[in-house]
């Protein structure tokens, strides 16, 4: 016999009416649902008047939803809100969308082994902007750095646009206030999704002009971008190139032009506040363990010269990176809805109900991962095995048809970036940060840090 959802284990103090109303953490939702995972099991409920999140936390059950027979994306959450800013771009469009497919086929191309290798020199001349803004200022902004970096190579790479973050300051005009209008409606999805219906309701209507500015203030730096491009003679063969001008083989289309001015705002967001998240978490073990940064140099880096080929050979790094996103996945988690009843744990989940499978949580379930589960080892991912047999849930780029398109992308420049770095510096932590924490606006991204860059000694 299997349970109902209602029967799921909740949160103690659940009260009338409101329901599991504290035990609702609106800043660290995730980070707080980690832990719930850990007292209540591999799968719980939340509810909030009436409306129940279903939570898989655990490493086996969560593998289960990924399982594309039985279950598929679901766009609830922070993630159907970001429609707003989005629309019908490649992360937030419905998977039945026939402008998904179109976009997804056109720009499957864009992240191909060979456009990689195409992309490899403007990721390194932000890399090396990067160390030269080091060199002048050794005590330096992991956050605003790495925001910076990550924005520049997707701007340089993927549109041949340079962002004015890094260099000589030339660029697209407007990024600070594009980056920061942004943050603010990455943090109202965030946030919103975790309020009571009437509070929220409430707070939807002190904070919608703000909102309706700061979208406009996004589509005005994408639509800059497309305009200036369309001026230029540049006939790039890069991602901007494939959205404008290229022709989805199945439909005969080109993507409409609304839609183009929404994949470049998703590239931009989904290329640049994941991948800095991600490089924020390696910077910060990097620079508590120097050890650690010493050794990747010695073994693997060390009189390497970084092209494209060198840094794809970097498979310490690879294991370290895969490390940091096992631990820190800058997105913990992500919706799945089941396609039929579905018996997960148990529990019938009816055909069409969503879950939310919390990769922070399965990613370091002990019963899966060992009593070492939470501890930072950068050489797990080399002694273990991962293949799809090896039993353990790690799924930090998502599942299915609708997994990361920009996968290599980051796992490229965060390796290369990484390796720009630590050839040429020691990284140091400054007093007072000891402890890594983190902060949530629909990705998990560290609190900003400093650390100190000297110049490494280079041996003879
Ligand atoms: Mn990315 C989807 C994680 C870097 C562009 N990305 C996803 C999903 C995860 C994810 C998880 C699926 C979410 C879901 O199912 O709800 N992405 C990451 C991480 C990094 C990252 C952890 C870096 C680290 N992503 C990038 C980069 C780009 C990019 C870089 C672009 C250059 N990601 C996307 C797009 C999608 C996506 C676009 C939506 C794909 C689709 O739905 O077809």
């Amino acid at each position: 016999m299997t349970k109902q959802l209602s029967d799921l284990p909740h949160p103690s103090g659940r009260v009338p009416i409101l329901g599991d109303i504290r035990s609702v953490d609106r800043r660290r939702p995730t980070q707080h649902e980690a832990t719930l995972a850990r007292e209540l099991g591999p799968i719980f409920q939340r509810e909030l008047l009436g409306d129940r999140l279903v939570v898989v936390g655990g490493s086996a059950l969560g593998r289960e939803t990924l399982n594309e027979q039985n279950w598929g994306r679901a766009l609830v959450g922070p993630l159907a809100q970001l429609r707003e800013i989005a629309g019908s771009g490649l992360f937030t469009a419905r998977s039945k969308d026939p402008l998904w497919g179109q976009a997804r086929r056109i720009l499957t191309p864009g992240f191909s082994q060979e456009a990689m290798r195409a992309y490899h020199d403007a990721m390194a001349s932000v890399a090396e902007d990067l160390v030269a803004k080091w060199t002048r200022h050794p005590v330096l902004d992991v956050h605003d750095d790495m925001t910076a970096a990550t924005l520049e190579v997707i701007g340089r790479a993927g549109f041949s646009q340079r962002m004015g973050l890094l260099g000589d300051g030339q660029g697209a005009d407007g990024t600070d206030a594009f980056v920061a209008a942004l943050g603010r409606v990455l943090t109202w999805a965030s946030e919103s999704t975790n309020d009571l219906p009437i509070v929220g309701a409430v707070r939807e209507l002190l904070g919608a002009g703000r909102r309706r500015q700061d979208v406009a203030t996004a589509r005005t730096f994408v639509e800059n971008i497309i305009e200036r491009r369309k001026a230029s003679s540049a006939k790039d063969n890069d991602l901007l190139g494939l959205m404008l001008d290229s022709i989805d083989p199945e439909t005969g289309d080109k993507l409409p032009v609304d839609n183009v001015r929404d994949q470049v705002l998703t590239f931009l967001a989904a290329g640049h506040e994941t991948t800095a998240a991600l490089m924020e978490v390696a910077l910060f073990h990097l620079a508590a363990d120097p050890d650690l940064a010493n050794e990747l140099v010695a073994v693997e880096m060390e009189g390497t010269h970084l092209d494209y080929s060198t840094v794809v050979k970097l498979r310490r790094t690879r294991a370290f990176i895969n490390e940091c996103l096992r631990l820190y996945p800058p997105a913990p988690g992500f919706f799945r809805v089941a396609r039929t009843d579905q018996n997960l744990g148990g529990y019938t989940v009816p055909a069409g109900r969503a879950v939310f499978v919390l990769a922070l949580a399965a990613q370091k379930d002990p019963a899966a991962w060992g009593p070492d589960a939470e501890e930072f080892r950068a050489d797990r991912f080399l002694n273990e095995r991962l293949t799809a047999s090896s039993g353990r849930f790690f799924s930090p780029w998502g599942a299915g048809p609708r997994a990361c398109i920009g996968r290599q992308f980051a796992i490229h420049e965060v390796t290369l970036l990484i390796a720009s770095i630590l050839t040429r510096f020691d990284l140091k932590l400054t007093e007072g940060h000891g402890n890594l924490t983190l902060r949530e606006r629909a990705t998990l991204r560290p609190d900003p840090f400093q650390i100190v860059a000297t110049p490494r000694e280079t041996r003879r």
